[in-house]
């Protein structure tokens, strides 16, 4: 019980509220047009389901998460830096903070390092991974709110960990699937069931 565990933690979603202020955003920029309440979210895309609403909508929703200071301004989810921060000072626990960045790249890699910086401070700097494919990355567990998460690799090391979000919380999700309903729940205990 001397070996590491290795925790990776995905950021929108789980970290930061996307959806939040995806939501606040999109309505101050376009008050006239339709949107979709947090209760009504489906499925992992934004501008899919906005897509679906009204073609349009599609880029519309786009251009949020492309704006300057949009990852930036994203507050955090509750619970979600503290528990980070007491998961990182464990004995035997490595954290890092493994997160896609969107491919319009001119602000939201920046973004998220300062975000990163802001809530956990420089130093934490070290335990960031961006990727776009996070079946590459080893680890034991990956708290995500992506109920998919796909890549070259086949058998990824992680467990996948479910965080429960607006667009995934009425998905019955396979009997094997772990769900963290939020930072509150007992994501102490999915630790150290993963421990060896
Ligand atoms: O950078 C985030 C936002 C972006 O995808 C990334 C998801 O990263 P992980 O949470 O998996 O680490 N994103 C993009 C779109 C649409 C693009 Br077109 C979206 O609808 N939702 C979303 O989160």
């Amino acid at each position: 019980s001397d070996k590491s565990l290795r925790v990776l933690v995905d950021m929108d979603g789980v970290l930061a509220d996307f959806e939040g202020g995806f939501l606040k955003k999109y309505r101050t920029r376009y008050p006239e047009e339709p949107y979709i309440t947090l209760n009504d979210r489906r499925g992992f895309w934004v501008s899919t389901q906005y897509g679906q609403l009204r073609s349009d909508l599609c880029e519309k929703a786009i251009s949020i998460w492309e704006s300057k200071d949009f990852f930036m301004e994203l507050d955090p989810l509750p619970g979600g830096v503290e528990a980070v921060k007491e998961m990182a000072k464990m004995d035997n626990t490595e954290v890092f903070i493994c997160t896609s960045p969107i491919k319009h790249y001119k602000h939201c890699p920046y973004e998220k390092y300062a975000w990163i910086e802001k809530y956990f401070g420089h130093d934490f700097l070290e335990q960031v991974i961006l990727t776009r494919d996070k079946t590459l990355i080893t680890g034991d567990v990956l708290i995500d709110d992506k109920p998919d998460i796909l890549g070259v690799e086949p058998k990824p090391t992680w467990e996948h960990v479910l965080f429960t979000a607006c667009h995934n919380k009425h998905l019955s999700v396979s009997p094997s699937q772990r769900r963290l309903l939020s930072w509150y729940d007992d994501w102490r205990s999915i630790l150290d069931s993963k421990r060896k």
